[in-house]
């Protein structure tokens, strides 16, 4: 059972920590997890920091990984962890992103919100977090406190280290994101940004509207291999993204044939999707 301050937490903040959710055996096998995708790239691997100050590995619902992922999710209660955190009598399995930072010189990835580049709305979206090494705060994932239910930004493209809130969208509607890395340098109290230490099995679990950003590694924590599966429930619904950018237009970049099914506010439902709950 989830006390009352996580679910608390979850839902004010965006984003919570579940201390030692993991036991050893679901730790070992996602661990496994994330080793076969970064030995078998998908066709969403996302090359374009690769050789910049900002390399990470990126890959995003990798189809071979799927029957392994959809069997994983099984094997830990995240069904029941979500049904507490958002108050939803269902919850499907969406897919996996993973961010893997090595050789301690690798900067803060940008911040974004997954909706700018997925056709997601509605409050019962969650990414579960999991890192495998000890990552001080000052080295892990921030999100700003409750942006999760403010405004929607413009995407970041990923594609300029000097410019980490270059629109992706560029629709003439969607705000773009606020330079948060500038304004902390001048202003170290100009956001609310909440992180947390992790150690092995610790889970960290967000919903993945909020701006949210992972932080640079260094010569103290050189390296972060970070597993994240995502979930959506009851309260979730499909919005067509602009469709200036020809990668994301109105379906997004991933399940674009499922995507192309589903209307404006259509509730976020398909069969490729797992239900758990
Ligand atoms: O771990 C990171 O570097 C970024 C994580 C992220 O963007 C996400 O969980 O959606």
């Amino acid at each position: 059972m989830i006390d009352q301050e996580t679910i608390r937490q979850f839902r004010e903040d965006g984003i919570t920590v579940i201390r030692n959710y993991l036991d050893e055996e679901q730790l070992a096998a996602c661990r496994e997890a994330l080793d076969w995708n970064m030995a078998n790239p998908g066709p969403n691997i996302f090359r374009a920091l690769e050789g910049t100050s900002l390399a990470t590995h990126i890959d995003n619902a990798n189809p071979n990984a799927k029957p392994k992922l959809d069997a994983l999710v099984q094997k830990i209660p995240f069904a029941e962890t979500f049904q507490q955190l958002w108050g939803s009598e269902h919850v499907w399995y969406f897919a996996e992103e993973i961010f893997v930072k090595e050789g301690g010189k690798s900067g803060r990835g940008p911040f974004h919100q997954d909706t700018a580049n997925l056709p997601w709305a509605g409050a019962h979206w969650g990414n579960a977090w999991i890192s495998f090494e000890h990552i001080p705060a000052a080295n892990s994932l921030q999100v700003v406190r409750g942006s999760w239910n403010g405004i929607e930004y413009d995407g970041s493209t990923f594609r300029n280290p000097d410019d980490p809130t270059e629109p992706l969208h560029d629709d003439g509607i969607l705000p773009r994101l606020p330079h948060i890395d500038k304004d902390m340098e001048e202003d170290p109290n100009a956001w609310d940004l909440v992180s947390y230490e992790i150690n092995p099995g610790d889970v960290v679990f967000l919903h993945p509207r909020s701006i949210h950003g992972g932080a640079h590694v260094d010569e103290q924590t050189p390296d972060r291999h970070t597993l994240v599966l995502r979930f959506f429930g009851d309260d979730s619904t499909f919005r067509e993204l602009p469709r200036t950018n020809p990668v994301y237009a109105r379906n997004g970049f991933l399940f674009r044939d499922e995507m192309a099914k589903l209307n404006q506010g259509d509730p976020f439902r398909s069969p490729i999707f797992q239900q758990i709950a």
